[in-house]
């Protein structure tokens, strides 16, 4: 769990005492956690040197790794400008609301920088280009070997559509009296939305919605290992967008002793689930018949694998057809949520399911899996 400068704000009422206004947080953009988000690099100018960027261990403000931001000087740094662009996640382009943009940063230079001139800069979309704040503007000091924050106000600018974000000053702006070994290294960390309210608790926050590719990373038969699975992203039933995902199994013979099972891996961005009291699933059976008794059962890999709910204490009755919803809560279990790896979906196959399969398959469409409880307001963002 990370907290950023989480407000509170309390408003006099006349008369009526405290009005608690909604608590405010920084909304995590890039954490350098997972894979490099640089795009793309550049030089603007005599376009001399070369840029080098990797997620590193050596420095990190939270976590196990940072960003590191390596500009090898050339002979003449001056009238040179690196750059560097991050694409925005689909997901995180939307930043309405929010106040400014936070950095944390670490300069590894030989000496404090005293004027530093490092400027953002947001597309939205590409190649619009807003710069934030003012070139000449950056005059405050920077400390040496330091982790220290930075906020670019958004003032009036609109961004509701960010697509890139950018990073670049002039390399012969006294940064060169300052080089390591004709390096400037700038580590980056902790990249944030500030000024977002908190999300609402209430509604779920959906880590598969179906409309990119397919999200089975696995399937496999437990039991007598009869049978073929198959899954698919459709356009055939969709709860919202345009598109679910269709697990079909081609019954063998016997059926009986067969448990299709599928997973999906969370991606690094969404596994932390704390807070969320319970697992939403959108599910189409497409039948021939009513299945009174349904034990599609739910498996969560955080990072030990254990079954949510009960086997025999499946829900009632679907009919075919039309969407349904079902929360398997996280209550009365031992799980530590904030970090979940995988989700497993099984059922038995012989529990029924033979008889209301529609040509030897039984399919099921699955929708808008999420996490209830914890949820953005803003673009399905995960709030630390
Ligand atoms: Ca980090
Ligand atoms: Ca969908």
């Amino acid at each position: 769990m990370k907290h950023y400068l989480s407000t509170i704000t309390i408003t006099a009422t006349i008369g009526f005492g405290l009005a608690v206004a909604p608590a405010l947080a920084d909304r995590m953009l890039f954490d350098m956690e997972g894979p490099n988000p640089v795009t793309n690099t550049w030089i603007v100018g005599n376009a001399e040197g070369v840029i080098n960027t990797a997620t590193s261990t050596d420095q990190k403000h939270t976590g196990n790794q940072s960003l590191r931001w390596r500009y090898i000087l050339p002979a003449t740094p001056g009238g040179n400008w690196p750059v560097i662009e991050m694409a925005i996640p689909g997901d995180k382009s939307v930043w309405t609301g929010g106040t400014g943009l936070v950095v944390w940063m670490y300069f590894d230079l030989t000496a404090p920088k005293t004027f530093w001139t490092i400027q953002p800069y947001l597309a939205h979309p590409y190649p619009t280009i807003d710069g934030l704040g003012n070139w000449n503007a950056g005059t405050e000091g920077m400390p040496n070997n330091t982790w220290t924050q930075h906020t670019w106000d958004f003032g009036a600018l609109d961004v509701s559509n960010v697509s890139h974000l950018r990073f670049d000053y002039a390399a012969g702006d006294g940064w060169e009296a300052l080089a390591k070994s004709g390096n400037v290294d700038i580590y980056l960390d902790d990249i944030a939305i500030a000024g977002l309210p908190e999300p609402p608790t209430t509604t779920t926050w959906v880590i598969f919605d179906m409309e990119a590719g397919n999200p089975v990373t696995g399937t496999r038969i437990a039991g007598a290992g009869a049978g073929t699975i198959q899954t698919s992203i459709t356009t055939a039933q969709k709860h919202s967008g345009t598109q679910s995902l269709l697990w079909r199994y081609i019954l063998p013979s016997p059926v009986g002793g067969n448990w299709p099972i599928i997973e999906m891996a969370i991606p690094s961005e969404k596994r932390n689930w704390t807070g969320g009291t319970g697992l939403s699933t959108w599910l189409y059976f497409d039948l021939s018949g009513v299945k009174t008794y349904w034990t599609i059962q739910p498996y969560l890999s955080a990072p030990t694998r254990i079954a949510l709910g009960n086997w025999n204490a499946g829900p009632s009755g679907v009919a075919p057809g039309g969407w349904v919803n079902h929360v398997w809560t996280f209550d009365g279990f031992p799980l530590d949520l904030s970090n979940v790896t995988q989700l497993d979906f099984d059922y038995h196959s012989g529990d029924g399911w033979v008889d209301v399969a529609k040509d030897g398959n039984v399919d099921i469409y699955l929708d808008d899996i999420g996490v209830q409880g914890i949820s953005s307001s803003v673009s399905g963002w995960l709030l630390y």
